[in-house]
This record gives structure tokens, C-alpha cells and sequence, in this order.
């Protein structure tokens, strides 16, 4: 039986029936400056589902109260209601236990919690940690952060003009004294997707964990860390249709089980006393003080949301409106896309002659369409192309041509004002 959502035509490539899913999203049913919103943010955060947004109301309305701690039955409930999430992200990523699946605020806690907790503990001078020049600063700075505290050496692999990292230099990068490999699956900034299942089985083969930064990659690409051979995957609930301030780290049972606690509080211990604390098994002992159990059970809305919708069918869209995306911004004189790498998730971030990209987001804005401009959190990806900042629209499946075409529309108004 097909989703609801989606179409299969006679030639049996699955299409998605946008209009239809849109009517899912309350927030795009809205008019920003006299003009039809066209959200193309969705890379910085993507749009709830009602299907969210009622999962974490009815949380907050029928069973709201602490979670592990209570023996009525309201607690139960939350109780059942968080676990179950955790077994819907387990199942998701296709992890081989739940005590694999840490929840987290989202992906910058989760690359900081195996910074500190795994890096600490392993780390010493003369150690590399292994990443890319094309990350986003959360898998720059933590990285910084426990390099300087534990005198291990950050290693950065350099990318080409088109965005893509140089495998052979990461390659000669790799040696004995690696280990972490730390990358992210597709780059916020320019859209690359990149080959995280050869990084990984690089990173092995030279006895070197792989931590992959899934931010960017769950909203449009089905992950299976198991078959990618991850030691660590991290993703953040909101850039996926979920709510804000909720991520998983997903760790290989065995490393989580080795490593020290990062947080100390309540949840994550069986017994205190000031003689010494017995630490909580996996997976509590990385979820210190009470969670964020509404943002748990939204996820996991989330997430039966996207099943529901179908990760190919998804994928296909996507990659269909971004070669449309990328042709008609092409037909702008004076535009130049950053991120041409053959393997592209849906991000178009581009710079256009003698408009500062602060001023063509405040001039689209005026069109009702929402893009970013700055450096994304990735300032040497913005240096290594010699631009300050870019415009990026960032694409899901709710977007359609018609919004393109706006978005495009406005460029061209931005390009007689500046031009
Ligand atoms: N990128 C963007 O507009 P958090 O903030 O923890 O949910 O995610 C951080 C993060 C980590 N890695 C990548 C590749 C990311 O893209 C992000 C967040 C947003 O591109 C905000 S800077």
C-alpha cells in the first residue's frame, strides 16, 4: 500500500502530492509582506507537520510529568510515551539498541558531549582528530575545545572549487596517530553530499573512530548507521520537522558503554553517596537532569511523519527542484553559485555581483520569501571562496516551481535596484 501522500505513476518512480502535503504545515498558509509566504529557510529549521505540533499538545495536555521518577500514572505514561520515541529514533536509524540512542538538544550537544565525554578520556598529545573545511562550526569548535585541553592535534582535509573534499588528501591525512574522523554527511553551506560511508571505512581501516554531523542529511535521505559503520551520528529533531531544543546522538553500544559520563545530575546515577557515585546503564548515564520529553515525543512524530511521506519519494522531489532551482537561478546575470559538487543535497547558496547577500535576503523578504544570508556557521567555507557571506535558499518537500520562480522573480528586483 503506498503513503498517502504519495502518487505512483504507471512508470513507477514515486511522486509526491505536494499540494496535498502542504496542507499539512499550518505555518506556510500565511502572507508575510502582502505577499504568499515561500519558506526556503529550511536547512537553518524546517516546518512542523500538525502532526508534531498535536503530538506535543496532547503530550502537554493529557500526560505531562516526569519522566523514570514517579510511580503514579501520569508519570508512567510520559515515561512510555519518552521511551517509545526513543525505540521510533532507534528503529529510524536502524541502531541495534535503544541504549544506543542518547537524546540530546540537538546536534551541537551531541558532537560537544563525545568531544568532552569520549575525547577526554582519549585524547593525548600527539593524537589527531581528523575533519573537513567544509564543516559547520559545530564540528569545528568542540573539536578546538578538547584539542587544546587535552594537547591533541586538529587535522583539517582540504576541499576543491566545486565543494567537494579532496579524498586523496584525506586519505594521506589518515595515519597512526588519528583518532577521530569527524564529518559531516551534507554541508550546510554548500549542499555537498559527501561520501561518509568510504570516510568511515577509511577512518577504520586506520583504526580511527567516525563521528558523521547528520544535521543537514536526516531532513532528506534515509541513514542507516549500521550500514554506514558510524561509530557516532548526530542529528538535530528540528531541522527534520521536529520541534526545537531535542537531537540524538546515536554511539555504538560498546564506546558509549567505555566512556566516562559528560554531565553529572539526576537520571544518570543508581546510587550517591559521598563516598562515590555508581553511574546509570546506557543510556541514561548521557541524560542528566530531566529531558526534554515533549521535544522527544514530537521527534518521534516527526519521524513517523517522514516514514509516512517515504524517504525515495522524498529524495527524487527534492533532487528535481534543485536542478530546476539551480537552472533558473543561472539565468541571473551576475549570480554565481557556491556548492557545484556532483553530489548535492537540496541547498542552492549563491553570491550576485554588487548585492551584498545581506541585502538580497531584506529585499526577497519583501517578496515574502524567507532565505538566509551570512556565513551559516561555516566561516572557512566562506573564506576558502572569498565571500563574506552568501544567499542560500534551502529546500524541502513542501516547496514547489511557483516558489522558485518568486524567489527568482525577486533576485531580478534586487539586481535592477543594486544593478
Ligand atoms: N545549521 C543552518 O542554518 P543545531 O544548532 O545543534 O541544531 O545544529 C548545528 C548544525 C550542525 N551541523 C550542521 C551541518 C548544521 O547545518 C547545523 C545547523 C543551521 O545551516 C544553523 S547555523
Amino acid at each position: 500500500m503506498s503513503a498517502p501522500h504519495v502518487q505512483t505513476p504507471a512508470n513507477g518512480t514515486p511522486a509526491l502530492d505536494v499540494a496535498r502535503l502542504r496542507e499539512d504545515f499550518p505555518v506556510l498558509h500565511q502572507q508575510v509582506n502582502g505577499k504568499p509566504l515561500v519558506y526556503l529557510d529550511n536547512a537553518a529549521t524546517a516546518q512542523k507537520p500538525a502532526a508534531v505540533i498535536e503530538a506535543i499538545s496532547r503530550y502537554y495536555r493529557e500526560d505531562n510529568s516526569n519522566v523514570h521518577r514517579g510511580v503514579h500514572t501520569l508519570s508512567e505514561r510520559a515515561t512510555a510515551a519518552y521511551e517509545g520515541a526513543r525505540e521510533t529514533l532507534r528503529e529510524f536509524l536502524n541502531a541495534a539498541s535503544t541504549k544506543e540512542i542518547i537524546f540530546t538538544r540537538g546536534t551541537t550537544e551531541a558532537i560537544n558531549l563525545v568531544a568532552q565525554a569520549w575525547g577526554r578520556a582519549n585524547l593525548g598529545p600527539g593524537d589527531e582528530v581528523l575533519i573537513t573545511h567544509m564543516e559547520h562550526h559545530s564540528n569545528i569548535v568542540p573539536w578546538q575545545l578538547v584539542c587544546e585541553q587535552t594537547g591533541a592535534t586538529l587535522r583539517v582535509a582540504p576541499i576543491n572549487a566545486r565543494g567537494e573534499v579532496e579524498m586523496d588528501e584525506f586519505e594521506r591525512l589518515l595515519g597512526e596517530r588519528t583518532k577521530l574522523v569527524a564529518v559531516g554527511h551534507v554541508s550546510n553551506a554548500l549542499g555537498t553530499i559527501n561520501p561518509v560511508a568510504r570516510m568511515i571505512e577509511l577512518a577504520h581501516a586506520h583504526d580511527a573512530l567516525a563521528l558523521v554531523d547528520g544535521a543537514q542529511a536526516m531532513p532528506h535521505m534515509a541513514v542507516d548507521v549500521r550500514a554506514l559503520g558510524a561509530d557516532f551520528y548526530a542529528l538535530s529533531g528540528h531541522k527534520m520537522f521536529g520541534p526545537t531544543g531535542i537531537g540524538v546522538l546515536y554511539g555504538c553500544e560498546a564506546l558509549l558503554a567505555a566512556m566516562p559520563p559528560w554531565q553529572g545530575g539526576g537520571d544518570m546515577i543508581k546510587a550517591v553517596s559521598f563516598d562515590g557515585t555508581v553511574y546509570s546503564d546506557l543510556p541514561y548515564k548521557f541524560e542528566a537532569g530531566t529531558p526534554h520529553i515533549a521535544g522527544a515525543i514530537g521527534l518521534a512524530a516527526a519521524v513517523d511523519y517522514l516514514a509516512g511521506v517515504g524517504r525515495e519519494a522524498i529524495a527524487a522531489y527534492e533532487a528535481d527542484l534543485l536542478a530546476y532551482t539551480e537552472a533558473r537561478l543561472g539565468e541571473i546575470e551576475g549570480l554565481r553559485l557556491i556548492g557545484t559538487a556532483e553530489n548535492k543535497a537540496a541547498v542552492a547558496s549563491f553570491v550576485l555581483d554588487g548585492v551584498h547577500a545581506h541585502d538580497l535576503g531584506t529585499i526577497v523578504d519583501h517578496h515574502g520569501v524567507a532565505i538566509r544570508a551570512g556565513h551559516h556557521c561555516a566561516m572557512p567555507v566562506m573564506e576558502f571562496f572569498g565571500v563574506a557571506a552568501t544567499a542560500r535558499a534551502s529546500l524541502a518537500f513542501y516547496n514547489t516551481r511557483e516558489e522558485i520562480d518568486a524567489l527568482v522573480a525577486a533576485l531580478h528586483e534586487a539586481r535592477e535596484i543594486f544593478g
